[in-house]
């Protein structure tokens, strides 16, 4: 007899900084998204999908929500927003460090959602047994629908579980995508993604919120990648940030850069990088549209 296939949209959704994308990398077991300490590390929703005979688990990852000030994070907000509608599981992340009020305007959409809800309690590993189940407690009442499990995206606590859940309720589908797909961006996405979080890692304050990366050549070959990419800045001042003294900040950051998209390709890569000012690119819809940000 011929076994049923499932497959589903399991979307990954939350504030800021609560380990999204940490879960996301554990949960499909491959680096796809990058992580930073940083709030906004994600600008895109991103698709990492799991692949077994009988299965298709296609995740998505998502910007954290939070109230746009430029048309880029009105893109993200879209992005994340967009992840509310064609779940068939949703995973609601926090963490231990948020408070249960800190976006009701986003709680109340979740609260609406037709699909089932396991809400993650992340970072565990930050707190203690009594004010876990405090939390637990506020969050029951909230979202009474929900399942609730505490888990640890970093020491890898309940992701199991988390698995298993998921798995359970996925849908009788045929698959969404081809059956050895990893994700649904391109090669290119991926250099641009190391590449700014080699920049959010590097450089403070606002520098890395006015940085977008953008592959211009990506050119392979039997031996090796050659990739030029671009850096584009908001003002000139921010330009000279970037290559720093010397140009010795730059050379650093793509050193960086190249270990880590060698890492990824597992093959040599020749890396340039350049930059180029765009001046407030963050409201300008045709540069965003180009990035490959949506806008209403
Ligand atoms: N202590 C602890 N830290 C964690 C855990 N999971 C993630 N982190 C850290 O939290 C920070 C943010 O992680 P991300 O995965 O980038 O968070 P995100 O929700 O994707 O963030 P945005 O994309 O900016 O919305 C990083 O420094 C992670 O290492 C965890 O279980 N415990
Ligand atoms: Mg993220």
């Amino acid at each position: 007899m011929e076994r049923k296939h499932k497959s589903g949209f399991v979307n990954i959704v939350g504030n800021p900084n609560v380990g999204k994308s940490t879960l996301m990398n554990r949960l499909v077991g491959e680096r796809i998204s990058i992580i930073t300490s940083k709030a906004q590390t994600t600008r895109h929703r991103i698709m990492g999908i799991v692949n077994t005979e009988d299965m298709q688990i296609v995740y998505s990852d998502t910007p954290g929500v939070l109230h746009p000030n430029y048309k880029l994070q009105e893109s993200m907000l879209n992005f994340s927003e967009s992840a509310l509608g064609d779940a068939d599981v949703l995973l609601y992340v926090t963490d231990v460090i948020e408070t249960v009020d800190k976006n009701e305007e986003f709680l109340l959409k979740v609260q609406k959602v037709d699909c089932p809800v396991l809400l993650l309690i992340n970072k565990i590993d930050q707190t203690n047994q009594a004010d876990l189940e405090k939390l637990v407690a506020q969050w029951k009442e909230l979202l009474p629908k929900a399942e609730i499990i505490p888990i640890s995206a970093l020491s890898k606590f309940n992701i199991d579980y988390v698995k298993q859940r998921v798995e359970d309720l996925m849908p009788d589908s045929p698959p969404y995508f081809e059956k050895d797909a990893l994700t649904d961006k391109p090669a290119r996405f991926f250099v641009t993604e190391i590449i700014r979080e080699k920049i959010l890692l590097y450089y403070q304050k606002e520098i890395p919120y006015s940085v977008e990366a953008v592959v211009e050549l990506f050119k392979e070959d039997d031996e090796m990648i050659h990739i030029k990419a671009l850096i584009i800045v908001e003002r000139d001042s921010q330009k000279g940030i970037i290559i720093g003294h010397k140009g010795q900040a730059l050379k650093k950051v793509g050193a960086m850069a190249r270990k880590d998209i060698e890492r990824f390709f597992g093959k040599k890569v020749f890396l340039e990088m350049f930059v180029k000012v765009e001046k407030d690119w963050r409201n300008r819809d045709n540069i965003l549209k180009n990035f490959g940000y949506q806008l209403d």
